[in-house]
C-alpha cells in the first residue's frame, strides 16, 4: 500500500491528500514534521510529530521535509512532482484527460501556485495564527494579503475564460489552487473573492474528494 509522510496542516501535504482522494487510492498516512505537532507549532513550545529527522526518513528524503511518498518501493518527494506522478500513474483520464497539452497546462498552474500563491500564503498563516503573538508583524501580513490578491486576479481572468483552471475539464491543476483559495477563506482573509474564482470555488467545495481531507477548517487553522 502507498505510504504518505506529512501532516494535515501542511498545504503541500494537502495537495497530495486531495489528489489521493480524487483517485480513490488507499494509503497509509504517517504524521511527520519537525515544525508542527499535535498541539500546534513548535514556536509555541509544542512537541513536533518528528520522524523527519530519523536516518530512515532522511534516506528517503534528504531534505527532511514533507510530503514524501513510497509507492511499492518507489520513493518520491516534492509535492508537485508527487501529484503529477499520481495523476500519470493512477488517473490520466480523470486528472488530465490523458492529453499531453492538458497535462502541461495543469502542470503550469501547479508550478504557478508554488511560485505565486504559496509564499504569500505562508506569510499569511505565520503572521495570523502560527507565530506567537509577539512575533507577528501586521505589515508582513498586509503585504502578503496584497500579493496573494494580485495573483488571484490572474486565476480569475483564466476562470473567466474556462470552467476549470486548465480548460473545460477538472484536472490535477485545480487542486493546488483550490487548496490555496480554501485556506484563504478559512483564514478569514478572502474579503473580496473575484466572481470567476467564487463560481469555481463553489464547484471545488462540491467535490467529494475535497470534503475528505481538505474542507475541515481545523486542518488549516492548527497553529
Ligand atoms: N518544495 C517542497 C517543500 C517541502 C516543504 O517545505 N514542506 C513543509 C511543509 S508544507 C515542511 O516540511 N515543513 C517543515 C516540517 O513540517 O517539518 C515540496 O513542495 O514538497
Amino acid at each position: 500500500m502507498l505510504k504518505l509522510w506529512g501532516r494535515q496542516s501542511s498545504g503541500r501535504t494537502q495537495k497530495v491528500l486531495w489528489t489521493l482522494a480524487e483517485i480513490g487510492l488507499e494509503f497509509e498516512f504517517i504524521l511527520a514534521s519537525a515544525e508542527m505537532g499535535p498541539g500546534g507549532h513548535v514556536s509555541k513550545g509544542n512537541k513536533p510529530f518528528g520522524v523527519v529527522d530519523t536516518p530512515e526518513y532522511r534516506a528517503k528524503n534528504p531534505n527532511g521535509r514533507v510530503p514524501t511518498i513510497d509507492d511499492d518501493g518507489f520513493v518520491l518527494w516534492e509535492s508537485n512532482s508527487i501529484i503529477r506522478y499520481l495523476a500519470m500513474q493512477y488517473a490520466p483520464d480523470m486528472l488530465y484527460g490523458n492529453d499531453i497539452k492538458t497535462f502541461a497546462s495543469a502542470s503550469r498552474w501547479t508550478d504557478w501556485e508554488n511560485n505565486e500563491l504559496l509564499p504569500p500564503q505562508h506569510d499569511m498563516a505565520m503572521h495570523l495564527i502560527r507565530l506567537p503573538e509577539s512575533q507577528r508583524d501586521p505589515q508582513v501580513l498586509a503585504k502578503a494579503c496584497a500579493k496573494f490578491a494580485r495573483a488571484i486576479g490572474i486565476a480569475d481572468e483564466q476562470l473567466g475564460r474556462t470552467r476549470y483552471i486548465a480548460g473545460e475539464r477538472f484536472t490535477y491543476g485545480d487542486i493546488p489552487l483550490g487548496l490555496r483559495v480554501h485556506r484563504w477563506h478559512v483564514l478569514g482573509l478572502a474579503t473580496e473573492t473575484p466572481p470567476n474564482v467564487a463560481r469555481w470555488y463553489a464547484e471545488m467545495k462540491a467535490r467529494p474528494a475535497f470534503n475528505r481531507w481538505t474542507a475541515d477548517p481545523a486542518h488549516h487553522l492548527e497553529g
